[in-house]
């Protein structure tokens, strides 16, 4: 039987260096012959994710709840691909996942629990790395774009429900890395982990929430 891949997620505010840190890790552990793919979410090449480009980009205005419900949708038109390659023995690295999808719709007022729950029976992360900067330090990496919540009023808060989310999610699978340092010392420290992980990934993919 194949042992199946390890599913990673990164999350992290903005300019945290989540895109960065994810592209490294699939080049490193397909050149260590790990299969390895990456993906990202939103997903902004599919019908939703189209809708929620829009949204993001202020050419569009949803309801709160409408705009969260689009971006679980996103996640849960991939899953089916995620656990198929999986299953298959590759590992997969997201870029950011359902842990966003809370933070960004709590901060706006909506309940907790009801954000939580279109996510439910997901794939579950192996491991979720949160990288962890200050967002003085986040302003040395260039100024905020023309995106909704590119605001550090946002940030801030989104920041603190982060902080909930990891302890619901628990410190075995919620792992926070300083990401202050630079790029290589980051990437050595996410290599140290998934190594832990991979070798200890076994059994089948769990479910979010359940
Ligand atoms: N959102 C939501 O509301 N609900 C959901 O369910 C989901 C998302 C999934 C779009 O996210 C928005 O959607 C996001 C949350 C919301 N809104 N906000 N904020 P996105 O993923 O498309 O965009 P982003 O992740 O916020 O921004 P980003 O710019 O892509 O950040 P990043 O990927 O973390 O950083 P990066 O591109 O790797 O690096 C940023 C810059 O810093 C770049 O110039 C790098 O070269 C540099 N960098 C990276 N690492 C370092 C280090 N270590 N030192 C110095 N400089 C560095
Ligand atoms: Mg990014």
């Amino acid at each position: 039987m194949v042992k199946r891949g390890a599913f990673i997620v990164f999350e992290g505010l903005d300019r945290s260096g989540k895109s960065t840190q994810v592209a490294r890790l699939v080049e490193s552990l397909n050149q260590s012959g790990e299969k390895a793919v990456g993906c990202r979410f939103p997903d902004r090449t599919t019908t939703t994710g189209k809708m929620i480009d829009s949204y993001l980009a202020q050419k569009s205005e949803l309801d709160d709840h409408a705009i969260h419900l689009l971006f679980s949708a996103n996640r849960w038109e991939r899953s089916q691909a995620i656990l198929a390659d999986l299953e298959a023995g590759t590992t997969v690295v997201c870029d950011r996942y359902a842990f966003s999808g809370i933070a960004f719709s709590a901060v706006k007022g909506l309940s907790y629990t009801w954000c939580q729950s279109p996510d439910i029976g997901l794939p579950l992360p192996d491991l979720v790395l949160f990288l962890e900067l200050a967002p003085a330090a986040a302003a040395l990496r260039g100024g905020f774009g023309n995106e909704r919540y590119e605001t550090s009023e946002v940030q801030i808060a989104v920041k603190d429900m982060f902080e909930r989310i990891g302890s619901d999610v628990g410190s075995e699978r919620w792992k926070v890395l300083d990401a202050g340092r630079d790029v290589d010392a980051v990437e050595k420290d996410v290599r140290g982990r998934v190594e832990e992980l991979l070798k200890k990934v076994e059994g089948p993919v769990g479910k979010l929430w359940a």
